[in-house]
C-alpha cells in the first residue's frame, strides 16, 4: 500500500498525442523542476512579474514577465513582441540556456526538432486567475511550434479548434507537464480555466506556465 503514496511523483513521463500537431508530455519536466524554478528566479529578478492591461483596458489576472531576444507584451496600444522591457526600458533578460535546451527537447519529442525559441513568456497564476480564449497569433513565424510546460497547482487547459466556437477538450496540465503544438494545430483556440486553490510542494499556491515561441 504504501508504493500508492508515491505513484504519481514516480510515474514515467509519457507522450500523448492531442491533434495532428499537438502532443501532451506528461511529466516532462518534473525532474527539471528545481533548476527551472532557479531560472525563473534570476529572471524575475531583472524583469519582475507584472500585470499587464488589455488594449481593451482589463488587467489580466495572470502575472507575467519575459526572458529571451523579444518579450511578449500588452498595453493600451496593442499585443506585440518587444526586445525591451517596458518597466525598466532595458533588454529582456536572455533565455537560460537550461530553459532553452528544455524547450528543444520538448519540441523534438514531439516530433519539431530544431526548435530554437527567441521568446519566453513566464505566466503567473495565483488562485483564481484565468486566461480567456485566444489564438497566439502576434508571432510572425507560425512555422515554429509553441511549446508549453506547466508547473506548481494543475490547471485545466481548454483547446478548442480554428473557430472561436469550435468545441472545446479539457486538459489536466499537472506540475511538470508540457504541451507542444505547431503545425496545423498552431492557431488553435485556447485558454485556461480558474486556478484552485491549493498547495504544491515546490510552488506553494501558485501555478507558473512558460511558453517558448519564435516570435519573429
Ligand atoms: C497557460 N498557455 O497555460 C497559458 N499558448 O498558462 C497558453 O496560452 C499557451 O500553453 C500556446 C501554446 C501553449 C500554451
Ligand atoms: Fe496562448
Amino acid at each position: 500500500m504504501s508504493g500508492d503514496l508515491f505513484q504519481l511523483d514516480d510515474e514515467a513521463p509519457w507522450p500523448e498525442r492531442l491533434g495532428p500537431g499537438t502532443v501532451h508530455l506528461h511529466a516532462f519536466a518534473r525532474a527539471e523542476a528545481p533548476a527551472v524554478l532557479a531560472a525563473i528566479a534570476a529572471v524575475e529578478g531583472r524583469a519582475p512579474f507584472r500585470h499587464m492591461v488589455t488594449p481593451g483596458g482589463f488587467t489580466m489576472s495572470v502575472a507575467m514577465t519575459n526572458c529571451g531576444a523579444q518579450g511578449w507584451v500588452s498595453d493600451a496600444n496593442g499585443y506585440r513582441y518587444s526586445p525591451v522591457d517596458p518597466l525598466s526600458g532595458e533588454p529582456w533578460p536572455a533565455m537560460p540556456a537550461m530553459l532553452q535546451a528544455l524547450a528543444r527537447e520538448a519540441a523534438a519529442q514531439a516530433g519539431f526538432p530544431g526548435f530554437a525559441p527567441d521568446a519566453c513568456l513566464i505566466n503567473r497564476y495565483a488562485p483564481g486567475a484565468r486566461m480567456s480564449l485566444h489564438q497566439d497569433r502576434d508571432e510572425r513565424n507560425l512555422a515554429a511550434p509553441i511549446v508549453s510546460v506547466s508547473l506548481g497547482l494543475p490547471a485545466v487547459f481548454l483547446l478548442g479548434g480554428m473557430s472561436r466556437r469550435d468545441p472545446q477538450r479539457r486538459i489536466l496540465l499537472e506540475h511538470g507537464d508540457a504541451i507542444v503544438w505547431g503545425g496545423e494545430d498552431r492557431l488553435r483556440y485556447h485558454g485556461v480555466q480558474p486556478v484552485k486553490d491549493g498547495r504544491h510542494g515546490l510552488l506553494g499556491a501558485l501555478r507558473i506556465n512558460l511558453t517558448f515561441r519564435c516570435s519573429v
